[in-house]
């Protein structure tokens, strides 16, 4: 038996995973959503919905495609322009990325928000803290005082402050009628998801077709980058992005393990 055949989905810290090993990312994730679970974080359907990520993730080549970049330099340009942004989490997002989603909400100055399916109070409660233990500031969600219009389940949910008010929202890991929902109301919708004809990324405006556990850190490098641009330049990265081309090529992609 190799050290490969070694590792398996039971360790106990992610440090033991081997970062040389051809299937680290999907390790990686998994384990921290098995971490999720376990803390009271992540719901067990997280579960179900890595394995359709992961499947994506797999065809994909476990990599940032250059249209995921551009897309995700896009986001970065729209967080940057937005009034109000804010980035929705959910246990899935909140397991995988808590650290790197605190650090795009300081780069870009947006509200953190955590939106669930399924959704209880220890469960939110237990998100915000995981996000504050990982140096979030402020975490938004827990009023739910606004509901989205048109949308009868418990993601409808959000606070006045924060998603209703909000001209940008970060939408991701998440295959629903949220996302059409409030594409109604008329916000521009950053959307990440590693299937790119599930729901959510046919109707964003910027669709991000990566693992978030990628496409995060990359949306942040991005916004450091573009600190000092002006609205003209951002404008202009806004306006050159292609949606349907960004779409395409990640179909193009996973159909054919090409570039
Ligand atoms: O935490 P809750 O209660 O709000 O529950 C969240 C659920 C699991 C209900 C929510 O995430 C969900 O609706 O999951 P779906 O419908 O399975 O959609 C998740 C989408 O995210 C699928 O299209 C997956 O391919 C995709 N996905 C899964 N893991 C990743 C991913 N996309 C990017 N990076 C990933 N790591």
């Amino acid at each position: 038996m190799s050290d490969y055949d070694s590792v398996s989905a039971d360790v106990e810290t992610e440090e033991e995973i081997p970062e040389d090993h051809p299937r680290y990312q999907d390790l990686l994730t998994r384990h921290r959503i098995e971490a999720g679970v376990e803390k009271g974080i992540t719901h067990l359907q997280g579960m179900h919905a890595e394995g359709r990520g992961s499947a994506f993730d797999y065809l994909l080549g476990e990599e940032t495609i250059p249209s995921a970049d551009e897309a995700e330099r896009a986001a970065a340009a729209h967080l940057l322009l937005a009034d109000r942004p804010v980035l929705s989490i959910n246990g899935n997002v909140a397991a995988l990325v808590p650290g790197e989603m605190a650090a795009l909400a300081d780069a870009v100055d947006a509200d953190l928000e955590v939106n669930l399916f399924n959704r209880t109070p220890d469960r939110i409660e237990a998100i915000a803290e995981h996000l504050r233990e990982h140096g979030a500031d402020d975490v938004k969600g827990l009023e739910a005082d606004a509901r989205i219009p048109n949308l009868d389940h418990e993601r409808s949910k959000v606070d006045a402050d924060g998603i209703y008010a909000a001209d940008v929202v970060l939408v991701p890991l998440e295959d629903g009628d949220r996302a059409e929902a409030l594409d109604e109301m008329g916000k521009t919708e950053i959307v990440i998801d590693l299937n790119p004809l599930s729901r959510s990324p046919q109707v964003a405006d910027v669709p991000i077709v990566d693992n978030i556990i990628r496409a995060v850190p990359t949306i942040t490098e991005h916004a450091r980058d573009l600190a000092d641009a002006d609205e003209a330049t951002l404008r202009a990265i806004v306006e050159d992005f292609d949606r349907e081309r960004a779409l395409e090529a990640a179909e193009e992609r996973i159909r054919s393990g090409e570039l």
